[in-house]
Protein backbone atom coordinates (compact mmCIF):
# COMPACT_ATOMS: atom_id res chain seq x y z
CA UNK A 1 0.00 0.00 0.00
CA UNK A 2 2.79 2.68 0.95
CA UNK A 3 4.86 1.37 -1.98
CA UNK A 4 1.87 1.79 -4.28
CA UNK A 5 1.13 5.52 -2.95
CA UNK A 6 4.71 6.50 -3.35
CA UNK A 7 4.91 5.58 -6.85
CA UNK A 8 1.48 7.50 -7.30
CA UNK A 9 2.63 10.44 -5.29
CA UNK A 10 6.10 10.10 -7.32
CA UNK A 11 4.09 10.26 -11.06
CA UNK A 12 1.68 12.89 -10.02
CA UNK A 13 4.58 15.10 -8.68
CA UNK A 14 6.44 14.95 -12.21
CA UNK A 15 3.17 16.82 -13.20
CA UNK A 16 4.52 19.85 -11.26
CA UNK A 17 7.30 21.32 -12.68
CA UNK A 18 8.04 24.05 -10.26
CA UNK A 19 8.11 21.22 -7.33
CA UNK A 20 11.34 20.46 -9.59
CA UNK A 21 13.25 23.38 -8.29
CA UNK A 22 15.78 24.06 -5.34
CA UNK A 23 14.95 27.03 -3.64
CA UNK A 24 18.03 28.96 -1.52
CA UNK A 25 20.11 25.30 -2.81
CA UNK A 26 17.49 22.76 -1.42
CA UNK A 27 15.16 20.92 -2.85
CA UNK A 28 11.84 23.19 -2.75
CA UNK A 29 9.03 21.69 0.03
CA UNK A 30 5.88 23.93 -0.56
CA UNK A 31 3.89 24.14 2.31
CA UNK A 32 1.85 26.94 1.51
CA UNK A 33 -0.76 25.48 0.03
CA UNK A 34 -3.71 27.13 1.54
CA UNK A 35 -2.78 29.87 0.42
CA UNK A 36 -2.42 29.11 -3.16
CA UNK A 37 -1.75 25.25 -4.39
CA UNK A 38 0.63 24.86 -7.24
CA UNK A 39 -0.43 24.07 -10.64
CA UNK A 40 -0.06 20.66 -12.87
CA UNK A 41 1.05 20.93 -16.49
CA UNK A 42 -2.27 19.96 -17.50
CA UNK A 43 -3.66 23.48 -16.55
CA UNK A 44 -0.13 25.36 -17.17
CA UNK A 45 -0.83 23.62 -21.22
CA UNK A 46 -4.71 24.93 -21.04
CA UNK A 47 -3.82 28.18 -20.70
CA UNK A 48 -1.47 28.33 -23.40
CA UNK A 49 -3.37 25.82 -25.63
CA UNK A 50 -6.32 28.33 -25.29
CA UNK A 51 -4.29 31.47 -26.88
CA UNK A 52 -2.32 29.26 -29.28
CA UNK A 53 -5.10 28.06 -30.58
CA UNK A 54 -8.57 29.18 -29.79
CA UNK A 55 -8.03 33.29 -28.49
CA UNK A 56 -11.42 35.13 -28.69
CA UNK A 57 -14.03 37.16 -27.39
CA UNK A 58 -16.84 34.75 -25.83
CA UNK A 59 -20.65 34.67 -26.42
CA UNK A 60 -21.22 37.63 -28.67
CA UNK A 61 -19.16 35.87 -31.89
CA UNK A 62 -20.26 34.61 -35.42
CA UNK A 63 -16.97 33.30 -35.85
CA UNK A 64 -15.33 30.17 -35.57
CA UNK A 65 -12.84 30.83 -33.15
CA UNK A 66 -14.95 33.16 -31.44
CA UNK A 67 -17.59 29.55 -31.10
CA UNK A 68 -15.10 27.37 -30.27
CA UNK A 69 -13.70 29.83 -27.08
CA UNK A 70 -17.66 30.04 -25.72
CA UNK A 71 -17.57 25.86 -25.87
CA UNK A 72 -14.86 25.81 -24.23
CA UNK A 73 -15.48 28.69 -21.66
CA UNK A 74 -19.01 27.70 -20.90
CA UNK A 75 -17.51 23.72 -20.48
CA UNK A 76 -16.18 25.33 -17.46
CA UNK A 77 -19.02 26.30 -16.52
CA UNK A 78 -20.78 23.03 -16.73
CA UNK A 79 -17.60 21.16 -15.16
CA UNK A 80 -17.99 23.51 -11.85
CA UNK A 81 -21.89 22.35 -11.95
CA UNK A 82 -20.95 18.85 -11.56
CA UNK A 83 -18.03 19.55 -9.31
CA UNK A 84 -20.34 21.12 -6.54
CA UNK A 85 -23.79 18.97 -8.12
CA UNK A 86 -25.72 22.27 -8.40
CA UNK A 87 -29.07 21.98 -9.92
CA UNK A 88 -28.56 23.98 -12.92
CA UNK A 89 -25.53 25.65 -14.66
CA UNK A 90 -27.33 28.67 -14.83
CA UNK A 91 -26.48 28.73 -10.47
CA UNK A 92 -22.69 29.23 -11.67
CA UNK A 93 -22.01 32.58 -11.25
CA UNK A 94 -17.97 32.93 -12.92
CA UNK A 95 -16.06 35.31 -10.28
CA UNK A 96 -12.67 36.25 -9.74
CA UNK A 97 -13.03 34.17 -6.67
CA UNK A 98 -13.91 33.95 -3.28
CA UNK A 99 -13.57 37.37 -2.25
CA UNK A 100 -15.51 38.70 -5.07
CA UNK A 101 -18.42 36.11 -4.99
CA UNK A 102 -18.77 37.24 -1.08
CA UNK A 103 -19.04 40.71 -2.11
CA UNK A 104 -21.65 39.97 -5.31
CA UNK A 105 -23.42 38.72 -2.56
CA UNK A 106 -23.17 41.48 0.18
CA UNK A 107 -23.93 44.18 -2.29
CA UNK A 108 -26.66 42.01 -4.94
CA UNK A 109 -28.48 40.23 -1.82
CA UNK A 110 -27.32 42.69 1.17
CA UNK A 111 -28.82 45.41 -0.86
CA UNK A 112 -31.86 44.22 -2.01
CA UNK A 113 -32.74 41.79 1.18
CA UNK A 114 -31.00 43.56 4.19
CA UNK A 115 -32.91 46.06 6.35
CA UNK A 116 -31.89 48.25 9.13
CA UNK A 117 -32.09 45.91 12.50
CA UNK A 118 -31.96 42.90 10.37
CA UNK A 119 -29.04 40.92 11.91
CA UNK A 120 -25.93 39.13 10.00
CA UNK A 121 -24.36 36.05 11.46
CA UNK A 122 -20.93 35.27 11.26
CA UNK A 123 -17.89 33.28 13.04
CA UNK A 124 -14.76 34.00 14.93
CA UNK A 125 -13.05 31.94 12.27
CA UNK A 126 -13.40 33.88 9.30
CA UNK A 127 -10.99 34.96 6.78
CA UNK A 128 -11.54 39.55 6.78
CA UNK A 129 -13.52 38.60 3.02
CA UNK A 130 -16.08 37.09 4.85
CA UNK A 131 -16.06 40.24 7.39
CA UNK A 132 -14.81 43.18 6.09
CA UNK A 133 -18.20 42.69 3.15
CA UNK A 134 -21.14 42.50 5.89
CA UNK A 135 -19.43 45.35 8.01
CA UNK A 136 -20.38 47.85 5.16
CA UNK A 137 -23.10 46.17 4.36
CA UNK A 138 -24.26 47.08 7.79
CA UNK A 139 -23.01 50.59 7.40
CA UNK A 140 -24.63 50.91 4.30
CA UNK A 141 -27.78 49.42 6.04
CA UNK A 142 -28.13 49.89 9.73
CA UNK A 143 -28.22 45.64 10.10
CA UNK A 144 -26.43 44.17 12.86
CA UNK A 145 -23.58 41.91 13.21
CA UNK A 146 -23.00 39.06 14.80
CA UNK A 147 -20.12 36.98 15.95
CA UNK A 148 -20.60 33.20 16.81
CA UNK A 149 -17.83 32.08 19.41
CA UNK A 150 -15.12 29.70 19.37
CA UNK A 151 -13.67 27.38 22.07
CA UNK A 152 -10.00 27.19 22.77
CA UNK A 153 -9.70 24.31 20.35
CA UNK A 154 -11.21 26.82 17.19
CA UNK A 155 -14.08 25.03 17.35
CA UNK A 156 -17.52 27.16 16.81
CA UNK A 157 -19.76 27.39 19.85
CA UNK A 158 -23.02 25.73 18.24
CA UNK A 159 -25.15 26.20 21.46
CA UNK A 160 -23.99 30.06 21.21
CA UNK A 161 -24.60 30.03 17.05
CA UNK A 162 -28.21 29.22 18.19
CA UNK A 163 -28.74 31.45 20.52
CA UNK A 164 -27.94 34.01 18.18
CA UNK A 165 -30.27 32.60 15.53
CA UNK A 166 -33.54 35.21 15.62
CA UNK A 167 -36.47 35.73 13.25
CA UNK A 168 -33.69 38.52 12.49
CA UNK A 169 -31.53 36.77 11.47
CA UNK A 170 -31.22 37.51 8.01
CA UNK A 171 -27.60 35.66 6.23
CA UNK A 172 -25.96 33.32 8.32
CA UNK A 173 -22.00 33.72 6.20
CA UNK A 174 -19.90 31.04 7.62
CA UNK A 175 -16.02 29.44 6.46
CA UNK A 176 -16.88 25.66 5.17
CA UNK A 177 -12.81 24.50 6.50
CA UNK A 178 -10.75 27.25 8.70
CA UNK A 179 -7.69 28.61 6.61
CA UNK A 180 -5.77 29.58 9.53
CA UNK A 181 -6.97 26.86 11.98
CA UNK A 182 -7.91 24.02 9.40
CA UNK A 183 -11.21 23.49 11.70
CA UNK A 184 -13.93 21.60 9.69
CA UNK A 185 -17.33 23.64 10.68
CA UNK A 186 -20.33 21.48 10.50
CA UNK A 187 -21.55 22.82 7.77
CA UNK A 188 -25.05 20.94 7.51
CA UNK A 189 -25.92 21.37 10.63
CA UNK A 190 -25.30 25.36 10.48
CA UNK A 191 -27.60 25.29 7.36
CA UNK A 192 -30.42 23.82 8.95
CA UNK A 193 -30.46 25.87 12.32
CA UNK A 194 -30.11 29.13 10.40
CA UNK A 195 -32.60 27.74 7.53
CA UNK A 196 -35.10 26.88 10.64
CA UNK A 197 -35.14 30.87 11.34
CA UNK A 198 -35.96 31.66 7.72
CA UNK A 199 -32.33 32.83 7.48
CA UNK A 200 -30.37 32.53 4.30
CA UNK A 201 -26.26 30.52 4.32
CA UNK A 202 -23.48 31.58 2.74
CA UNK A 203 -20.63 28.96 3.07
CA UNK A 204 -17.17 30.47 2.14
CA UNK A 205 -15.66 26.86 1.07
CA UNK A 206 -12.35 28.61 0.05
CA UNK A 207 -10.63 25.89 2.04
CA UNK A 208 -12.99 23.35 1.24
CA UNK A 209 -12.91 23.05 -2.17
CA UNK A 210 -9.10 21.63 -2.81
CA UNK A 211 -9.85 19.22 0.03
CA UNK A 212 -13.21 17.68 0.12
CA UNK A 213 -15.98 16.93 -2.38
CA UNK A 214 -18.74 19.46 -2.21
CA UNK A 215 -22.41 19.02 -2.87
CA UNK A 216 -24.49 21.85 -2.56
CA UNK A 217 -28.03 20.06 -3.49
CA UNK A 218 -26.94 18.13 0.08
CA UNK A 219 -25.69 20.50 1.90
CA UNK A 220 -28.72 22.72 0.81
CA UNK A 221 -26.66 26.24 0.92
CA UNK A 222 -28.12 29.08 -0.57
CA UNK A 223 -24.62 30.73 -1.61
CA UNK A 224 -20.94 28.77 -1.67
CA UNK A 225 -18.28 30.62 -2.61
CA UNK A 226 -14.56 29.10 -3.92
CA UNK A 227 -11.85 29.91 -5.58
CA UNK A 228 -9.95 28.02 -8.59
CA UNK A 229 -6.39 29.13 -7.47
CA UNK A 230 -6.31 27.02 -4.17
CA UNK A 231 -7.57 23.98 -5.83
CA UNK A 232 -4.85 23.66 -8.95
CA UNK A 233 -6.30 25.85 -11.39
CA UNK A 234 -5.58 29.34 -12.36
CA UNK A 235 -5.61 32.51 -10.03
CA UNK A 236 -8.38 35.29 -10.75
CA UNK A 237 -11.01 32.97 -11.53
CA UNK A 238 -13.91 30.99 -9.22
CA UNK A 239 -17.64 30.81 -8.53
CA UNK A 240 -20.39 31.99 -6.53
CA UNK A 241 -23.05 29.26 -6.65
CA UNK A 242 -26.52 30.92 -5.75
CA UNK A 243 -29.94 28.98 -5.65
CA UNK A 244 -32.00 30.07 -9.10
CA UNK A 245 -34.98 31.29 -7.07
CA UNK A 246 -32.36 33.80 -5.11
CA UNK A 247 -30.22 34.69 -8.11
CA UNK A 248 -33.31 35.46 -10.08
CA UNK A 249 -34.83 38.41 -7.65
CA UNK A 250 -31.10 39.96 -7.13
CA UNK A 251 -30.03 43.36 -8.62
CA UNK A 252 -26.61 43.23 -11.27
CA UNK A 253 -23.26 43.73 -9.32
CA UNK A 254 -21.77 45.58 -11.89
CA UNK A 255 -22.70 46.95 -15.19
CA UNK A 256 -21.93 47.02 -18.60
CA UNK A 257 -21.58 44.75 -21.94
CA UNK A 258 -22.60 40.95 -21.28
CA UNK A 259 -25.50 41.48 -18.08
CA UNK A 260 -27.56 43.34 -20.31
CA UNK A 261 -30.69 42.25 -22.67
CA UNK A 262 -31.68 45.44 -24.34
CA UNK A 263 -29.96 49.13 -23.48
CA UNK A 264 -31.86 52.43 -24.62
CA UNK A 265 -30.91 56.06 -22.79
CA UNK A 266 -34.32 55.77 -21.12
CA UNK A 267 -34.40 52.21 -19.89
CA UNK A 268 -32.32 48.90 -19.65
CA UNK A 269 -33.27 45.39 -19.13
CA UNK A 270 -30.86 42.87 -17.86
CA UNK A 271 -29.62 39.71 -19.23
CA UNK A 272 -30.44 36.13 -17.99
CA UNK A 273 -28.60 34.07 -15.24
CA UNK A 274 -25.78 33.67 -15.02
CA UNK A 275 -25.09 36.35 -17.75
CA UNK A 276 -26.82 38.88 -15.24
CA UNK A 277 -23.95 38.77 -12.87
CA UNK A 278 -21.16 38.54 -15.40
CA UNK A 279 -20.30 41.92 -16.72
CA UNK A 280 -17.76 42.51 -19.22
CA UNK A 281 -15.16 40.36 -21.13
CA UNK A 282 -14.56 37.56 -18.67
CA UNK A 283 -11.48 35.81 -17.88
CA UNK A 284 -11.85 33.06 -20.93
CA UNK A 285 -8.43 31.27 -20.22
CA UNK A 286 -8.87 31.08 -16.65
CA UNK A 287 -12.45 29.57 -17.14
CA UNK A 288 -10.36 26.69 -19.42
CA UNK A 289 -7.88 26.55 -16.98
CA UNK A 290 -10.24 26.37 -14.22
CA UNK A 291 -11.93 23.30 -16.10
CA UNK A 292 -8.83 21.58 -16.11
CA UNK A 293 -8.18 21.47 -12.76
CA UNK A 294 -11.56 20.29 -12.10
CA UNK A 295 -11.21 17.09 -14.58
CA UNK A 296 -7.95 16.65 -13.23
CA UNK A 297 -8.76 16.73 -9.65
CA UNK A 298 -11.17 14.08 -10.64
CA UNK A 299 -8.68 12.24 -12.05
CA UNK A 300 -6.47 11.92 -8.98
CA UNK A 301 -9.76 11.13 -7.24
CA UNK A 302 -11.41 12.10 -4.33
CA UNK A 303 -10.69 9.14 -2.24
CA UNK A 304 -6.91 9.50 -2.93
CA UNK A 305 -7.50 13.34 -2.25
CA UNK A 306 -8.99 12.67 1.38
CA UNK A 307 -6.31 9.45 2.18
CA UNK A 308 -3.36 11.27 1.30
CA UNK A 309 -4.51 14.75 3.05
CA UNK A 310 -5.38 12.62 5.87
CA UNK A 311 -2.53 10.39 6.47
CA UNK A 312 -0.21 14.01 6.54
CA UNK A 313 -2.05 15.90 8.61
CA UNK A 314 -2.01 12.88 11.02
CA UNK A 315 1.93 12.18 10.67
CA UNK A 316 2.54 15.95 10.91
CA UNK A 317 0.43 16.44 14.24
CA UNK A 318 2.79 13.56 15.25
CA UNK A 319 5.84 14.76 14.33
CA UNK A 320 4.82 18.27 14.95
CA UNK A 321 3.88 17.28 18.59
CA UNK A 322 7.55 15.65 19.44
CA UNK A 323 8.97 18.92 18.88
CA UNK A 324 9.85 20.75 23.06
CA UNK A 325 8.38 24.10 23.09
CA UNK A 326 6.49 23.36 19.84
CA UNK A 327 2.33 24.26 20.35
CA UNK A 328 -0.24 23.17 17.64
CA UNK A 329 -2.73 26.15 17.53
CA UNK A 330 -6.02 25.01 16.54
CA UNK A 331 -6.80 21.16 17.63
CA UNK A 332 -10.16 21.33 16.67
CA UNK A 333 -11.43 17.10 16.48
CA UNK A 334 -12.63 18.17 12.38
CA UNK A 335 -9.57 19.11 10.82
CA UNK A 336 -8.31 19.81 7.12
CA UNK A 337 -4.75 19.31 6.80
CA UNK A 338 -3.39 22.61 8.12
CA UNK A 339 -1.76 23.05 10.94
CA UNK A 340 -0.36 26.45 12.81
CA UNK A 341 2.20 26.17 14.85
CA UNK A 342 4.19 28.37 17.51
CA UNK A 343 7.79 27.61 18.63
CA UNK A 344 8.57 28.61 22.23
CA UNK A 345 8.14 32.31 22.11
CA UNK A 346 9.71 33.54 18.80
CA UNK A 347 7.82 35.44 16.46
CA UNK A 348 6.80 32.97 13.55
CA UNK A 349 8.23 35.53 10.77
CA UNK A 350 11.55 34.88 12.29
CA UNK A 351 11.13 30.83 12.27
CA UNK A 352 9.36 31.38 8.55
CA UNK A 353 12.70 33.64 7.60
CA UNK A 354 14.82 30.57 8.61
CA UNK A 355 12.54 27.99 7.09
CA UNK A 356 12.68 29.57 4.22
CA UNK A 357 16.79 29.99 3.88
CA UNK A 358 16.70 25.77 3.93
CA UNK A 359 13.59 26.02 0.80
CA UNK A 360 10.45 25.15 2.90
CA UNK A 361 7.54 27.51 2.42
CA UNK A 362 5.23 28.13 5.10
CA UNK A 363 3.24 30.92 5.92
CA UNK A 364 3.54 32.99 8.98
CA UNK A 365 1.07 35.95 10.19
CA UNK A 366 -2.34 36.58 10.72
CA UNK A 367 -3.71 34.71 7.84
CA UNK A 368 -5.86 37.19 7.12
CA UNK A 369 -7.74 36.69 10.59
CA UNK A 370 -6.63 38.90 12.29
CA UNK A 371 -9.97 38.91 14.74
CA UNK A 372 -9.38 34.87 15.43
CA UNK A 373 -5.57 36.37 16.27
CA UNK A 374 -7.07 38.86 18.87
CA UNK A 375 -9.40 36.04 20.69
CA UNK A 376 -6.43 33.80 20.65
CA UNK A 377 -4.63 36.59 22.11
CA UNK A 378 -1.27 36.17 19.93
CA UNK A 379 -0.28 38.04 16.83
CA UNK A 380 -0.02 35.35 14.40
CA UNK A 381 1.03 32.02 13.69
CA UNK A 382 3.53 29.46 11.57
CA UNK A 383 1.05 27.88 9.09
CA UNK A 384 1.89 24.89 7.14
CA UNK A 385 -0.73 23.74 4.72
CA UNK A 386 -0.46 20.10 2.69
CA UNK A 387 -1.85 19.17 -0.63
CA UNK A 388 -2.44 15.71 -1.26
CA UNK A 389 1.01 16.23 -3.76
CA UNK A 390 3.17 16.55 -0.60
CA UNK A 391 5.42 13.38 1.05
CA UNK A 392 5.90 12.21 4.74
CA UNK A 393 9.20 12.95 3.69
CA UNK A 394 8.35 16.41 3.03
CA UNK A 395 7.45 16.60 6.87
CA UNK A 396 10.62 15.33 8.34
CA UNK A 397 12.50 17.90 6.22
CA UNK A 398 9.98 20.63 8.16
CA UNK A 399 10.46 19.18 11.49
CA UNK A 400 14.46 18.96 11.20
CA UNK A 401 13.96 23.05 9.54
CA UNK A 402 12.03 23.63 12.79
CA UNK A 403 14.46 22.23 14.93
CA UNK A 404 17.30 24.09 13.25
CA UNK A 405 15.25 27.30 13.82
CA UNK A 406 14.84 26.28 17.29
CA UNK A 407 18.81 26.51 17.86
CA UNK A 408 19.03 29.24 15.88
CA UNK A 409 16.98 31.51 17.91
CA UNK A 410 17.89 30.34 21.20
N1 LIG B 1 -11.83 32.62 2.47
C1 LIG B 1 -10.91 31.77 2.94
C2 LIG B 1 -11.30 30.74 3.95
C3 LIG B 1 -9.60 31.84 2.47
O1 LIG B 1 -8.69 30.97 2.93
C4 LIG B 1 -9.26 32.82 1.51
C5 LIG B 1 -7.83 32.99 1.05
C6 LIG B 1 -10.27 33.65 1.03
C7 LIG B 1 -11.53 33.54 1.54
C8 LIG B 1 -10.01 34.65 -0.05
O2 LIG B 1 -9.79 33.97 -1.25
P1 LIG B 1 -9.33 34.74 -2.57
O3 LIG B 1 -9.02 33.65 -3.53
O4 LIG B 1 -10.48 35.57 -3.01
O5 LIG B 1 -8.15 35.57 -2.18
N2 LIG B 1 -6.88 32.55 1.99
C9 LIG B 1 -5.55 32.81 1.98
C10 LIG B 1 -4.67 32.31 2.93
O6 LIG B 1 -5.00 31.56 3.86
N3 LIG B 1 -3.42 32.76 2.67
O7 LIG B 1 -3.47 33.52 1.57
C11 LIG B 1 -4.78 33.56 1.12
Amino acid sequence: MIVEQNINIETIRKEYPILQQKVNGRPLVYFDNAATSQKPLVVINSIKNYYNEINSNVHRGVHHLSQKATDAYEAARTAAQAFINAKSAVEINFTKGTTESINLVAHSFGNKFIKENDEIIISTLEHHSNIVPWQILCENTGAKLKIIPINDAGELDMEAFENLLTEKTKLVSVVYISNSLGTINPAKTIIEKAHSVGAKVLLDAAQAAPHTPIDVQTLDCDFLALSAHKMCGPTGFGILYGKETLLEQMLPYQAGGEMIKEVTFEKTTYNTLPFKFEAGTPDIAGGIAFKAAIDYLNEIGWDFIEQQEKELLNYGTQRLEEIDGLKIVGTAKNKASVISFLLDNHHPYDVGVILDQLGIAIRTGHHCCQPLMNRLNIEGTCRASFAFYNTKEEIDTLVDGILRAKRMLG
